[in-house]
């Protein structure tokens, strides 16, 4: 099973979940910093102000990057590092850390693919109201431009936001993250706003010359319980009709704006049932239907859904009353997320006749077990296989016409998992996180060997 030719392998992580240094060369506070330091938010009280401890540690990171033959690495940047109130005057310490970062990358031969916001708001930014204050979009838009002016000579690929589902509706809807609001209004209000801020910012690196533009979304195929393992089954009306509505609030509400201009009508009536749809403005939809090069698809598990008339909806999901979430008939990982490996090909084929002007990435495909170091390594045949099986889908959905451009692992490192905290581990190389002694786990080097051969 060989891949194409200018095919990219990489590893994906995220600035919040591997820095630490949270105090170091005049890094702001983000919301994640004040999230993960009260109480109950987090699971054994964990934060992230070491992590990795790879603000220190990046060199050798890199080194295992390149001993992995990876050919990119996606980060993304701490917007409080470089602007410490979220505006006004850029830090220059903190613009160098990514300054060095990807001179190392580019020494090592390893592509850098830039982030600009996986999360981590700064805080002076949440207390004026954070995504929910149409200002943020504008805010993030300035601060791209910040970092496109020092990075732009030197990285081509750019993403804005990191799964901008998971900004609004776990951070505004049901309070899972940070900044952990309850509101399904500001929730709604805030993917508008988290939208705005990717047209303001794509079209500022656009006209600055940046290489390649891309939005990255968390997205999966939206299934009933029948699908799961029987793609040709045939749902009844009222269940189909559950999955097309959850798909347009997952999928449709970030890639319709983004693509065609255009809200799914399903968006808009949620909008009208909490508070209304007075915060789209004229215009709002041109500006977010920038030129894009790429979608960025972080896949995991497919939805599964079924009617379920009278329900509420559900806190992280606006518009669903009268749906059912209900769970897969399928081996679970750590996180209890169902593996379900064709759901990956089932999304990208759709994607890439939904959206087939913009090529589509995995920026983000993995799995957290319950490692165990033995005799100083970490068999994790589960995670070679849940790679392997998606690694094939990947494969199944490029020969089916998907116009698919690279692959990029989750993560590098065992990091901080957001409300999980350190306790589920996601990397191809193990961290202990005592000692910050990395070490490769089987996955990794099996991986290396997919990337050497270009295949399975
Ligand atoms: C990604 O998010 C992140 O980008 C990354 O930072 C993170 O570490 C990684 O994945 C692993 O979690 O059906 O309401 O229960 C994953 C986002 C989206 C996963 C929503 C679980 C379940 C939503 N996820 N999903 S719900």
């Amino acid at each position: 099973m060989i891949f194409p030719e200018d095919f990219v392998w990489g590893a994906a992580t995220a600035s919040y979940q591997i820095e630490g240094a949270v105090k170091e060369d005049g890094r702001g506070q983000s919301i994640w910093d004040i999230f993960s330091h009260t109480p109950g938010k987090v699971a054994d009280g964990d934060t992230g102000d070491v992590a990795c401890d790879h603000y220190h540690r990046y060199r050798d990171d890199i080194a295992l990057m390149r001993e992995l033959r990876l050919a990119a690495y996606r980060f993304s940047v701490a917007w409080p590092r470089i602007q410490p109130d979220g505006e006004g005057e850029i830090n220059p310490r903190g613009l160098a850390f990514y300054d060095r970062l990807v001179d190392e990358l580019l020494t090592s031969g390893i592509s850098p693919y830039v982030t600009l916001y996986h999360w981590d708001l700064p805080q002076a930014l949440e207390d004026r109201g954070g995504w929910t204050n149409r200002d943020t979009a504008y805010r993030f838009a300035d601060y791209a431009q910040a970092v496109h002016d020092k990075l732009g000579d030197r990285v081509t690929d750019w993403a804005t936001l990191n799964e901008p589902w998971v900004a609004a509706f776990l951070g505004y809807g049901n309070g899972v993250h940070a900044p952990g609001r309850r509101d399904p209004g500001e929730a709604l209000r805030s993917a508008h706003h988290l939208l705005l801020g990717h047209g303001l910012a794509a079209r500022r690196l656009r006209e600055s010359g940046a290489g390649s533009i891309m939005l990255v979304v968390n997205s999966a195929p939206v299934l009933t319980p029948a699908q799961v393992n029987d793609p040709s089954a045939v749902a009844g009306e009222a269940d189909a009709a559950a999955a097309r509505r959850i798909h347009a609030l997952l999928t449709r509400q970030f890639l319709d704006p983004a693509v065609y201009g255009t809200y799914p009508e399903e968006v808009l009536a949620a909008a009208e049932r909490n508070g209304g749809t007075a915060h789209i403005q004229d215009g709002d939809l041109e500006l977010i239907n920038a030129p894009l090069d790429l979608i960025g698809i972080n896949y995991y598990n497919p939805c599964v859904v079924e009617a379920g008339p009278g329900l509420p909806a559900d806190a992280a999901w606006p518009g669903s009353e009268g749906v059912r979430f209900a769970p897969a008939d399928a081996p679970t990982t750590a996180m209890g997320w169902p593996i379900v490996p064709d759901g990956l090909s089932r999304l990208l084929v759709r994607l890439s006749k939904d959206y087939p002007q913009v090529g589509l990435m995995v920026t983000e495909n993995g799995a957290a077990f319950d490692d165990v170091v033995e005799d100083g390594r970490v068999h994790d045949d589960d995670r070679v296989a849940y790679l392997d099986g998606h690694l094939r889908e990947v494969h199944r959905a490029i020969e089916a016409g998907a116009d698919l451009r690279g692959y990029l692992v989750w993560s590098l490192l065992d990091n901080f998992e957001w409300a999980e905290g350190y306790r589920r581990r996601f990397g191809i190389v193990h961290v202990d996180y005592a000692t910050q002694e990395r070490m490769p786990k089987d996955s990794a080097l099996w991986y290396r060997d997919v990337i050497v051969r270009n295949g399975l």
